[in-house]
């Protein structure tokens, strides 16, 4: 039998375990990414770990998250992480270097390797062949440490592109539709592999975009072939010597097939609040807007900045609406200046941001009270923006320069014959703002810095006996990372301080949530059916660990979270039949007899609401390995116990 893209790549990099979907099997990592948001937590648990160098082929640590620096915290871990990483052996991209996906992907990501970052949206790396995964911290700390890494075997899922996208209709609009087909839990257990003749008809940033929101998919990655494109694009990037061939077998089988017919493709919104709550913008046109934000990983490459420069080039911004532009690089920024498009931007009346993550993590430029503001962004979760009872709808740079200048939601595909972009056959390269570690025998010459904002990792306990507590909280489907530790410029400089970024968890849901779990000592949490989508944040596990919580129940989990749960030492257990969330409330006392016993060896543990006298069967989807880690309290006891 022939194999996809993705099975030749994990063949090359199988460590342990066996091909057969739903196995836990172990990959070699070639390549790590981190960001600053997640980095600073990856590179302490890395210290802990006393290795001296990363093993892989490369490890990177960028800096794009925490940019504002509204106070000491942020540039204190900036500069934690600067010098840890001089010290181990990896590569630092200093702050305005920009976004990790858009410049790994520019500078460092090849073909038919692998790579994880701490960062959910790491299959960017797909559009150009990468098998990239996100990881939580702690996970990409021991892949540097030469450690393996442990996922699920996906099944393989293949999206079939035929045409040609139409002027106007972008790459992003291929992925809403993607999106619209199988929704946020669609892609779960599963690789996305993008096939047919319409993938040479896409140039290898479009790819990226598209690979990008495999995160909003809830899929394992996204691949692309490695084709002609990738090669003109390495060389463009003046890495020739980084392009390897790669298709799937014309045997290969796929556990399902989609189609996206690129040439009868309409610009779409993912519509408030979830990426996949798609329609066409046709039917959105002429509601008012207040905002527009063009940029982030999805949307912020060469590409992406000329097509909005020739749009805005001449006009102005509508008079009720503020465009902010943050341009995905350095290499990208320096480039627009070069060439003028950057004045055409700044002469229409953008606003132009520095190259990092900004609105999309909520770090500056939330909308004013309930506006609707457009954005080239992957998310748009309750609140992500900053701004409670914002109205984010995710678009097109092509949908997104239209609205900007008409002041309302704007189908581009109305103003006629699109602009022609020349796209440059090379790229400015100057890594000046990679800093390279000192060699292995120098490394006790570098003094790691600590600010005072770096706080002690909370480290879990083994699971007791029998579990006897209350249910903390309930909440529904889909619940997102940033429901349970939310982002934003209030939030984000204490990602090295547990003890303060537990007085935010769950807020979003319950502003009283982080006091009675303080108060009752934690609890268990019942959850819906994907619970924890979103990010690889691993703070949405390590701040329910310090508030108390022992186990979470759901519906169903998302991949990266229920990891990050596992390492951490709280127990993931999922409902037998899922009409049994109706038997629990809010408060009721809970009671798991035989819970450590269960956690050791059973598939199978019986919760009994003590309050109602109901009870509820519920599944222990566990490997051998992960029962371990949890029996130990969490990976950083189970790697001390190995040792
Ligand atoms: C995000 O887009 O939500 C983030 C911020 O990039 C996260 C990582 C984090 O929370 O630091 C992600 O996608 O993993
Ligand atoms: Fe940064 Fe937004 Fe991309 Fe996350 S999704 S890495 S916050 S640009």
């Amino acid at each position: 039998m022939g194999l996809t893209i993705a099975q030749k790549i994990i063949k090359n990099h199988l460590v342990c375990g066996e091909m057969i979907t739903g196995n836990e099997i172990g990959l070699r990592i070639d390549q790590t990414l981190t960001q600053d948001a997640t980095g600073t937590m990856a590179y302490l648990q890395f210290e802990a770990m006393g290795i001296d160098r990363v093993k892989t082929e490369l490890s990177v640590a960028y800096i794009d998250h925490n940019t504002l620096q509204a106070g000491f915290e942020n540039a204190d871990d900036h500069r934690y992480i600067q010098t840890v990483t001089k010290k181990h052996g990896i590569r630092f991209s200093r702050p305005g270097n920009g976004i990790c996906h858009q410049v790994h992907l520019e500078r460092f990501s090849k073909p038919g390797k692998t790579l994880i970052g701490s960062d959910s949206h790491t299959p960017t790396a797909g559009g150009i062949g990468m098998l990239g995964m996100g990881a939580g911290g702690l996970d990409v700390a021991v892949a540097m440490g030469g450690g393996t890494y442990y996922i699920t075997m996906p099944k393989m899922l293949k999206v079939n592109l035929v045409g040609k996208l139409s002027d106007y209709v972008g790459a992003k609009d291929v992925i809403l539709e993607v999106l619209r087909q199988l929704g946020v839990k669609g892609g779960v257990g599963a690789i996305v592999e993008y096939a047919g003749e319409g993938v040479k008809t896409l140039s290898v940033p479009q790819r990226a975009t598209i690979t990008n929101m495999d995160a909003e998919l809830g899929a394992t990655s996204s691949i692309f072939p490695s084709d002609d494109v990738t090669k003109a694009f390495l060389a463009a990037e003046g890495r020739v010597e980084d392009f390897v061939e790669l298709s799937s077998d014309p045997d290969a089988v796929y556990d399902a097939e989609y189609t996206v017919d690129l040439s009868k493709l309409q610009p779409l919104a993912a519509c408030p609040h979830s990426p996949d709550n798609v329609k066409p913008v046709s039917a959105l046109s002429g509601m008012k807007i207040s905002q527009v934000c063009i940029g982030s990983c999805t949307n912020s490459s060469m590409q992406d900045m000329l097509t909005v420069a020739a749009m805005l080039k001449g006009k102005t911004v509508h008079p009720d609406v503020s465009l902010s532009i943050s341009p995905g690089s350095k290499q990208v920024y320096t480039m627009l200046a070069e060439c003028g498009a950057l004045a055409d931007l700044i002469n229409a009346g953008a606003r132009i941001l520095e190259c990092a993550c900004g609105p999309c993590i909520g770090m500056g430029f939330s909308p004013k009270s309930a506006g609707v503001s457009l954005r080239t962004f992957n998310r748009n979760f309750l609140a992500r923006s900053g701004t409670a009872d914002a109205q984010v709808y995710l678009v097109s740079p092509e949908t997104a320069a239209a609205s900007a200048i008409a002041g309302e939601f704007t189908d581009p595909t109305t103003l006629g014959v699109a602009p022609i972009i020349e796209m440059p056959t090379s790229f400015k390269i100057n890594d000046n703002l990679i800093e390279m570690p000192v060699a292995a025998e120098e490394m006790e010459t570098v003094t790691v810095e600590r600010g005072p904002n770096i706080k002690p990792i909370p480290v879990g306990k083994a699971p007791a006996k029998d579990l006897s507590c209350e249910l903390i909280l309930k909440v529904g489907d889909d619940i997102t990372t940033d429901h349970i530790m939310p982002a934003g410029t209030k939030v984000l400089p204490y990602r090295s301080n547990v003890p303060k970024l537990s007085e935010f968890c769950f807020t979003v849901c319950d502003k009283d949530f982080p006091e009675r779990a303080k108060a009752k000592g934690g609890g268990v949490i019942l959850g819906g059916s994907n619970y924890g989508q979103g990010s690889s944040r691993e703070h949405a596990a390590l701040v329910p660990l310090y508030l108390g919580i022992k186990a979470v129940v759901a519906k169903s989990f998302a991949r990266i979270h229920v990891a990050n749960l596992i390492n951490f030492g709280i127990v993931p257990m999922t409902l037998a039949n899922p009409d049994d969330y109706e038997k629990f409330s809010e408060g009721d006392a809970l009671e798991i007899a035989g819970f450590a016993a269960a956690v050791k060896g059973e598939t199978e543990a019986l919760l009994v609401n003590k309050t109602n006298g109901a009870s509820a069967k519920l599944c222990l989807n566990l490997s051998a390995r992960q029962r371990e880690m949890l029996l130990a309290g969490g990976c950083l006891n189970y790697t001390k116990n190995q040792k």
